[in-house]
């Protein structure tokens, strides 16, 4: 019988590049708060990340974000895929855009839904678009592939725009490796 194990993101994930850059840019301050939400990323709440804090429904992460700065909160991350934050993501984003609470929220965009079986995701090709067209500000609306060799960069990033005193979004972006593989042997 095999050993049961808690579930885990795939080896080759790029929630696993975000978090191991988070949890690394996260480091320096004393009492940082993520908020998570629902897909893949979630798993980033178990060991070996043990990366965010709140975990409660479909885009949650941005308005407990924006009301626990409200509340005096820094650092207050929001961490959200991509489906996630078209579902129900966005209409948070505009509230915090509104009133430029000090915020950072992480899309991350692996170009489908993966939890949910690898269906197409609304926003793909359009998140930072969206970003901008609810108002936020283009110097801080920020783009990374998340790659292994990309992680200190990307913790650099992160660093930044939670040092940036105001709304930032950071759109990391690499395609679910299930999908991917689905997709190449469809083109077979
Ligand atoms: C209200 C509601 N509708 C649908 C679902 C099913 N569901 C679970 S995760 C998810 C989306 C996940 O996609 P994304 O945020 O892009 O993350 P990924 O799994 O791709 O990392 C959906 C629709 C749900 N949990 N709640
Ligand atoms: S199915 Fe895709 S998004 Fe989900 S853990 Fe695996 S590689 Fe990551």
């Amino acid at each position: 019988m095999t050993k049961p194990r808690p579930p885990a993101l795939c080896q080759g994930c790029g929630h696993r590049d975000v978090y191991a850059a988070l949890n690394g840019a996260l480091e320096e301050y004393e009492s940082p708060k993520v908020f998570g939400d629902i897909g893949c990323y979630t798993l980033g709440f178990l060991s070996p990340f043990n990366a965010i804090d709140t975990v409660v429904d479909m885009g949650a992460s941005i308005t407990m974000a924006k009301g626990a700065s409200d509340a005096g909160q820094f650092p207050a991350v929001a961490i959200i895929g991509d489906s996630t934050f078209t579902h129900s993501g966005m209409t948070g984003l505009l509230d915090a855009i509104n009133e430029n609470s000090n915020i950072t929220v992480i899309i991350s965009d692996n170009l489908t839904t993966g939890m949910t079986g690898g269906q197409d995701s609304q926003g793909t090709g359009k998140i930072e678009d969206i970003c901008l067209g609810l108002g936020a500000q283009p110097a801080h609306v920020r783009t990374i592939d998340a790659l292994p060799k990309n992680v200190d960069e990307m913790k650099k990033l992160f660093k930044e725009e939670i040092d940036y005193p105001g709304l930032s979004v950071i759109v990391s972006r690499r395609e679910c490796i299930q999908t991917a593989r689905r997709h190449a042997s469809q083109k077979k």
